[in-house]
Formats: C-alpha cells, structure tokens, sequence
C-alpha cells in the first residue's frame, strides 16, 4: 500500500515529512508535523533527519534549504509555487531599494530566496505584527502582499508603503461573502486571514494566521465558526475540534498549487529524491540572515 511504501522509504533514509495546512488531507495525515510556514521553518532549522520533504509550494521548501543547508531538502512537485511569491522580484525591488535607501523591507515569508536576500527581516503571518513592531519608529516597505501590510497600517498607523502583490485565493473574497454566510449561519463567528482585503477583515470577529485561526476555534466556546482561508484548514480545525462546525467563507477558497501534492507525489519524491532544493551560496546565506532575524524577534 503506498502508505506503508512511504513510510518504509521515510525511515530507509531518516526523512521527515512536513505538511502545510493548505495540503490535502491525506498528505496532512502522512507527514510527521504540520503546521503553518513559521512553525514548519522552525522545525527544518532543527530537526536530525537527513532529508526533508516538504509537501507546500517551493518558498516554503526554499525557506527549509536556507535554515539547513546541509539537509537534502526535496519538494515533491517540481512547479508548486505561490503565485504571490511571483509578483515580486528582486530587480525591482533593488531599483526600489535604490530609490527610497530610508526604508527598511520587511518581506513576507511567501517570497524567493533572492528577494529575501535584499530585506532586512522577514515575517509570516503568524509573526508580523510582532516584528514589524521593532520598526514601529521607522519607514517600512511591506513586501510582496499588498492586504497584510495594509492591515497592519490601518491597525497601528505605521508608516508602511505595500508592495502591489496579493494571494488571489484570499484577495477575492468580497464583504458580501461575510454578509451571506453570517445570514446562514448568524451564530458563527467570523475567523479571516489578513491576506484578505481590508473591507472584508474589518467584517471578523478574528484576524489571523491558519494557526492563530486553528488556536482562537480551539479555545472559542463557540461551537460554529466561518473560516475565511483557504480550504485544507477545515481537515487540522474538525479534527481537533469533533464537536464544532466549520463553514468556508467562499468555495473559492481552493489553492490550486497547493493541492497539487498528492501521495505518489510524495512517493516518488522520497524515491528518486526529487526534486531537490539547491540556491547559490550567496542567496542562501543573505536570506538566512532576513529569517534567522525572524525567528530571533519571534521567539
Ligand atoms: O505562513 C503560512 O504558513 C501561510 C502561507 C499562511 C498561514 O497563515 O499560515
Ligand atoms: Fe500563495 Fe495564496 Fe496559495 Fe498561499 S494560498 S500558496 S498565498 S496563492
């Protein structure tokens, strides 16, 4: 069964199996931990296995190789990327650097090791109120999601420019997603990501990250919750959370990247040990120096 063939092949070369929240269920239910991209970092940049396998999109598999370079990091689906991830690059971000020299760059976890490697310190959204507090006094540019950096600015009223990039899954949700499911459902409260648009934020009860979300159901003596973030965090809410309901805000929120990770994947990646991480050795070091800085501020 492919199950036992992935789990006999984990151990043959002392991998680890790490899974992101957006990730199907199955593959959530084969890895050794999951979580969000802070949670995830933090165990690449300490865990004894030889190999990492990370079922999520290539930043995250990127972030992984950079906190422990001497690990064959392996993404098992060679062109899961975050779309947002590409809305920036580091070209332009050095000619805006260039331009403004007075603005530190704060850089969203969901971002390639190149443009990593040209910001001061980089965040998830698990962290990013937290750290962009350090530089509360100072100019901020807020790179790549546009609607992350705008909510901490109309939340603090920093002085952060955004970059124009977003997560579309989250970006499209619409106010009148809140007004149609609180309708149906008028005694849930309202758990949203901050990558979604302002208007739409400012109709939740919660604003946070998958584990700020999974963390506020657990604890809520509420027992019905719509979850506005895309859809593989129902499996980690209902399963510890039996006894509560979970309604998604939109049925667009699907990642069609993340979901495209599936058990052969995932057993052939620990087969052939693809497809391997590997960044030039000045990238990889400036980057770690932008995350290590993360994990410091946050821990
Ligand atoms: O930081 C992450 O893992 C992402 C992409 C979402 C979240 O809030 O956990
Ligand atoms: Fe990127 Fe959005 Fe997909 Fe996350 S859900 S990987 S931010 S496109």
């Amino acid at each position: 069964m492919l199950i036992d063939d992935i789990k006999a092949l984990k151990a043959a070369k002392q991998a680890i199996i790490l899974a992101h929240y957006y990730q199907d269920p199955d593959v959530q239910d084969i890895a050794d931990f999951v979580g969000d991209s802070l949670e995830l970092s933090k165990i690449a940049a300490t865990t004894d296995a030889k190999m990492i396998v990370f079922c999520g999109v290539n930043f995250m598999a990127e972030t992984a190789k950079i906190l422990s370079p001497d690990k064959k990091v392996l993404l098992p689906v060679e062109n899961a990327q975050c779309p947002m991830a590409l809305m920036i690059n580091a070209k332009k971000l050095a000619e805006y650097k260039a331009a403004h020299p007075e603005r530190k760059i704060i850089c969203y976890v969901n971002s390639y090791a190149d443009v990593k490697a040209l910001s001061d310190v980089c965040v998830t959204s698990s962290n990013a109120e937290k750290i962009v507090s350090h530089y509360q006094n100072e100019k901020i540019l807020y790179i790549p999601d546009k609607n992350l950096g705008t909510y901490l600015k109309d939340k603090y009223h920093w002085d952060i420019e955004t970059w124009p990039g977003y997560c579309s899954i989250h970006n499209n949700l619409k106010p009148d997603d809140v007004l149609v499911q609180k309708a149906l459902h008028p005694n849930a409260l309202v758990l949203i990501h901050p990558e979604a648009p302002l208007a739409v934020l400012k109709l939740a009860d919660y604003i946070g990250s998958t584990k700020g979300i999974i963390e506020y159901a657990k604890r809520s003596p509420n027992r019905e919750f719509i979850i506005g973030t895309e859809k593989g965090i129902l499996h980690p809410l209902k399963k510890a959370n039996p006894d509560k309901t979970f309604y998604l805000l939109n049925e667009g929120l699907s990642c069609a990247d993340m979901k495209m990770t599936h058990l052969d994947d995932v057993y052939r990646c620990l087969k052939n040990e693809t497809f391997e991480i590997t960044l030039p050795e000045k990238i990889l070091e400036k980057a770690s120096l932008s995350l290590k800085r993360m994990l410091e501020m946050s821990s």
